[in-house]
């Protein structure tokens, strides 16, 4: 196998921070038996142990250094043009049973797995260094929190998940000397980034994740996908709480009122954004505050939900990224930003699709080759992404860190659908709600390999996330939802709709203020709706639609339900239903048929 990830070799101080904790001694010995390294480097978090790394990263070109003066302290990191996305296909849930990783996902027997796994990892890191990453998954104090380990060979994944999450000697510290606490296990080797051997295997009964074959994000960054919410969900039904492809918003009225939101959107359909909205400038004095841009651990409280961001970075989504649409990932990324796959200007600076001002006469495109405005490629891969610390985000809630979490008043889900669903509308209780979570679709996006733009039912976002059986994961949802005394309110939003001239018909980005309000005025319990066959639903006059310039035509349209489409709509609900053979519990089952009948009345 070709070395693509030669060795270093780190002086005193650096690189030996052993943990005490005799489990992960002994698996970290077991790894390094099967893959052979030439050394092991034990990560500490420390700044130095980060330079150094960086700059063996620029050594061995993983890394490219940017423009200090216009992006201070950044890099640039390309990707293998086969290696850009999460591959569900090779994606797998290892339980012992089959019925256990139910319809939803790909399943393979975990014995099988791990020697077909351990065949692949036996002296694949020969030559190469291997790095373990130990990382916490919360906020320091929180009881959420919860303890990980990544192996990899790759540092490109070391200094990602020193982004992405609180890593290093926290870690340690965190999980003690107790042999059997509880920690989340995760190998990660680039073998030879080959896609007939990239597997992304999880095995949910040992806390186990092994990925091999890939260098790219929710592939690789195990903390993320793969523990957060794949072991995560799993994890959480067993204990008893919640763990979800959302963001955390926190919201302030003039008055100071402020209110907590959880949104499941699939990928790449506006989470950060959506987190880290700017209100225009008709709502003056009202603040939207980013808690997180992607995942929500939740528990119940004195009868609430109240969340914490497991992360403490933000992967996000770069094309399409700009000062109009959103200036405070402008402003996030514009220093100590680990880039991926943008192009890369004759001022080594980054572009993209869609940055503001003129494109540059000439770049470099994410695959390394000459690009000019002229190109039929694009520059910037549409999955390119960012790596950038939370802490850059000037909106950042000042509760981020709070150990407790933030009590949730609404949750929303969102899909990207051109027709039928409209712009927002609210569940009448929880249990419809987690109906209209269950049914919701979106069309694919290049966050996951395959095709773009198909509509596809995407349950709570978790699709590809939830770790289990998705008929136990929906009554995981209504047993939630029993144990509530105060249960946020549930909406359903579409940013996407479009009109007969195939334009989206809201404007989106800092303008979806005027949904978040009508969400924030009905949990206040002052907002107005009508009562229409599948929610609550806002007429034009109970949004503020002031100073925004759209015609009545196209409001109508956003909050129009075309009885036509529905019936299409009542359909698919039933063949993704029936599609699971029998794991969708009897209330949805109920809750669909009721559906059904409110649109004959
Ligand atoms: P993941 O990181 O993959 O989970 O994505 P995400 O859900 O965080 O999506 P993100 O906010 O990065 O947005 C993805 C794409 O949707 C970008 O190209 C955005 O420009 C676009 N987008 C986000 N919000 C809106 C919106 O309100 N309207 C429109 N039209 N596009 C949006
Ligand atoms: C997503 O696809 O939902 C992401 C990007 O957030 S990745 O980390 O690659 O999964
Ligand atoms: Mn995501």
């Amino acid at each position: 196998m070709k070395n693509i990830a030669p060795a270093i070799f780190s002086p005193n101080g650096i690189g030996d921070t052993k943990p005490t904790n005799q489990a992960v001694l002994d698996w970290v010995h077991e790894i390094g038996k099967l893959t052979k390294p030439e050394n092991i480097f034990w990560c500490d978090g420390s700044e130095r142990e980060n330079e150094f790394l960086i700059a063996e990263s620029l050594k061995q070109n993983v890394l490219i250094k940017l423009n200090e003066k216009k992006v201070p302290r950044s890099y640039l990191h390309r990707s293998n043009p086969n290696d850009v996305a999460r591959v569900e296909k090779v994606t797998f849930i290892c339980t012992p049973t089959k019925e256990e990783a139910g319809p939803t996902n790909n399943w393979s027997e975990p014995a099988d797995t791990y020697s077909k796994l351990y065949g692949l990892l036996n002296g694949a890191m020969r030559g190469r260094t291997m790095f373990i990453v130990p990382y916490i998954m919360g906020p320091p104090d929180s009881p959420l929190t919860k303890v990980g380990f990544e192996i990899t060979d790759s540092k490109y994944v070391v200094l990602s998940m020193r982004i992405m999450t609180r890593m290093g000697k926290i870690a340690l510290k965190r999980l003690g000397n107790d042999p059997k606490a509880e920690w989340n296990r995760g190998v990660h080797s680039l073998l030879d980034v080959d896609p007939d051997r990239r597997f992304i295997c999880h095995f949910p009964r040992d806390n186990t994740i092994i990925s091999v074959g890939s260098g790219y994000g929710g592939n690789v960054l195990l903390s993320k996908k793969c523990f957060a919410l794949r072991i995560g969900s799993y994890l959480a039904r067993k204990q008893g709480w919640m763990a979800e492809h959302m963001l955390i918003l926190g919201v302030e009225s003039p008055d100071g009122r402020k209110h907590y939101v959880a949104a499941a959107f699939p990928s790449a359909c506006g989470k950060t954004n959506f987190a880290m909205l700017i209100p225009p400038a008709h709502f003056d004095g009202w603040k939207v505050t980013t808690v997180g841009d992607d995942i929500a651990w939740m528990e119940i409280r004195e009868g609430r939900l109240f969340a914490v961001n497991p992360e403490n970075g933000y992967f996000g989504v770069v094309p399409g990224t700009s000062y109009k649409s959103n200036p405070n990932a402008m402003k996030s990324i514009g220093h100590d930003t680990l880039y991926t796959n943008v192009a890369l200007t004759d001022y080594n600076d980054v572009w993209w699709e869609g940055k503001d001002g003129a494109p540059p006469k000439h770049a470099i495109d994410w695959r390394g080759n000459d690009w000019t405005p002229g190109s039929k490629e694009k520059a910037a891969h549409p999955n390119s992404r960012f790596a950038t610390p939370m802490r850059n985000n000037l909106a950042l809630d000042p509760h981020v860190e709070k150990g407790d979490g933030v009590p949730i008043s609404a949750i929303i889900f969102g899909g990207r659908r051109s027709d039928t669903v409209p712009l927002v509308y609210e569940a009448f209780d929880w249990n419809h709600g987690v109906y209209l979570g269950a049914t919701m679709a979106s069309e694919t996006t290049a966050a996951a390999t395959g095709t773009v733009g198909k509509v596809r039912r995407d349950p709570m976002a978790m699709l590809p996330f939830c770790g289990y059986n998705i008929g136990d994961y929906f009554r995981h949802w209504m047993d939630i939802g029993k144990r509530l005394t105060n249960p946020p309110l549930v909406f359903n939003v579409n940013w996407f709709r479009k009109g007969e001239n195939g334009k989206f018909l809201w404007p989106g980005f800092g303008e979806n203020m005027r949904v978040l309000k009508w969400v924030i005025d009905r949990c206040e319990q002052t907002g107005g709706a009508l009562k229409s066959p599948v929610g609550w639903l806002p007429s034009p006059h109970d949004l503020d639609l002031e100073e925004l310039d759209i015609d009545h035509k196209s409001v109508a349209d956003l909050l129009g339900i075309d009885h036509e489409e529905w019936q299409k709509e009542l359909a698919e609900h039933k063949t993704f239903f029936d599609s699971l053979g029998g794991v969708v519990p009897e209330e949805l089952q109920k809750q669909r048929e009721q559906l059904v009948a409110r649109f004959k009345e």
